[in-house]
């Protein structure tokens, strides 16, 4: 049988840091609020976590690297929106925010979430920020729950 390490997704205790993008805010706020009602109903506080907005997703890597380098959190999750139909250079932005995030928990060791959502149309967006297909902040809380907790359980 392996030796199976797997944690309980208990938030208390864990400390948390959002980085949000203010482009299409009308999304990302309702990101941030499931991100931290998520927090709050598995035992965290959220009015611990911190909050830094960024001008906009191109923008998210570069202020989780801060946050993670100051050895104050736990888990650092990345808030944003991008939507294909209204960004002509929509590759790179997204393509910036994903590369640049996965480098930043990589280098830092500090789980560094990707909770951007990258669509083609508003509705979209609208469907995975509390519509019909749940919401990617939520997604992103929980991730960062356990991977905060795994990382801790597996030590080094
Ligand atoms: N930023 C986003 O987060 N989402 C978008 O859809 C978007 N569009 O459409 O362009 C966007 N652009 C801004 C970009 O992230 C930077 O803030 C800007 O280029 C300054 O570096």
């Amino acid at each position: 049988m392996p030796q199976t390490v797997r944690v309980a997704l208990d938030a208390a205790g864990v400390r948390v840091a959002i980085v949000a993008s203010r482009f299409n805010d009308f999304i990302t706020t309702r990101l941030i609020d499931a991100a931290l009602a998520e927090l709050a109903r598995h035992g965290g506080d959220p009015d611990k976590v911190t909050l830094a907005w960024v001008p906009g997703a191109f923008e998210l890597p570069l202020v989780a690297q801060r946050l993670a380098k100051s050895g104050k959190y736990d888990a650092v999750l990345c808030l944003g929106c991008v939507i294909r139909g209204q960004t002509p250079h929509f590759d790179h932005v997204a393509g910036n925010a994903a590369r640049g995030i996965g480098q930043v928990s990589l280098e830092t060791g500090v789980p560094v979430i990707f909770g951007v959502l990258t669509t083609d149309t508003v509705e979209q967006a609208i469907d995975r920020a509390g519509g019909k297909h749940g919401n990617k902040g939520a997604d992103a809380a929980l991730a960062g729950i356990e991977m905060a907790r795994l990382l801790k359980a597996i030590g080094g």
